[in-house]
């Protein structure tokens, strides 16, 4: 995930910039940004906004839980706004038309947040309680933690939508909701930025794949053993 931007007119002030000096690769995209500045300023904001209400909701949860446990059960959150230059990628690779209703529609991880547990009960805990708010409709939900991916990766993703109050109307926002163990964010730090280092040797490149594997095979075994003394503990 890209960093989080604190100040959403200066990550809007980068992008421009971005395009004022060409950096885009996309010269399709470019145009359709120098047309549509204040439109695009207007969606970041939006997707700005959903991000605070969805954070807000797991801080209260957290909260909320921590009372009834020995532990709180979030170590983390991060929130990010997509970068412009992996939307680009998407919106060209999906095929999505070059208008701001055409990407809201149809890009759905413009805002993205990641919830980090230590361990992997609270994230069913935490998803059921958040699914169960009625201001939140879930529109996909992929579970990898039950059905890694074939790499080992392993995490917990929702795409829902939630509601913004603004001056003069309420939006449904989409939103990505990545939920992770320690364990299971360390692994995919490290895969993301082998996966996206460039020239890296085919030998070296397997031999990594194959590390990379059994590591996560043992972040699994980890995670397994941190909930099972946590569970007798517990019982003490
Ligand atoms: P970033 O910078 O994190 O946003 P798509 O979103 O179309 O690429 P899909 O199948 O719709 O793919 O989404 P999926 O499987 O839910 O995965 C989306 C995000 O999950 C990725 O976003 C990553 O953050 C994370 N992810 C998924 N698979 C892997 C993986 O094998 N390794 C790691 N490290 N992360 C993964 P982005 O857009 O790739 O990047």
């Amino acid at each position: 995930m890209a960093n989080q931007k604190g100040n959403i007119q200066e990550y809007i002030s980068e992008k421009t910039r971005e395009i004022l000096v060409g950096r885009l690769s996309s010269e399709k995209f470019r145009g359709f940004l120098k047309e549509n500045t204040r439109k695009v300023e207007t969606m970041f904001t939006y997707y700005h906004c959903a991000l605070m209400e969805v954070e807000t909701k797991f801080k209260v949860l957290n909260e909320e839980l921590s009372l009834s446990r020995d532990h709180t059960p979030i170590e983390t959150i991060k929130t990010r706004l997509k970068s412009m230059d992996s939307l680009v990628e998407k919106v060209e690779r999906c095929g999505v038309g070059f208008s701001v209703e055409s990407i809201m529609e149809n890009i759905n991880d413009i805002a993205g947040i990641r919830i980090i547990c230590s361990f992997q009960d609270d994230i069913y805990s935490l998803v059921d309680s958040f699914l169960g708010q009625d201001d939140i409709t879930l529109i996909e939900k992929k579970d990898y933690i039950a059905n890694p991916k074939e790499n080992g990766y392993r995490s917990l993703h929702l795409i829902v939508s939630v509601p913004i109050y603004l001056e003069k109307q309420k939006r449904d926002m989409k939103v990505e909701v990545q939920f992770r163990t320690i364990a299971m964010d360390f692994w995919a730090s490290l895969e993301h930025k082998i996966k996206y280092k460039k020239d890296i040797p085919e030998s070296k490149s397997t031999k990594l794949v194959n590390e990379l594997k059994l590591c996560a095979d043992i972040t699994a075994d980890l995670d397994r053993k941190m909930q099972e003394i946590r569970q007798e503990l517990a019982e003490v």
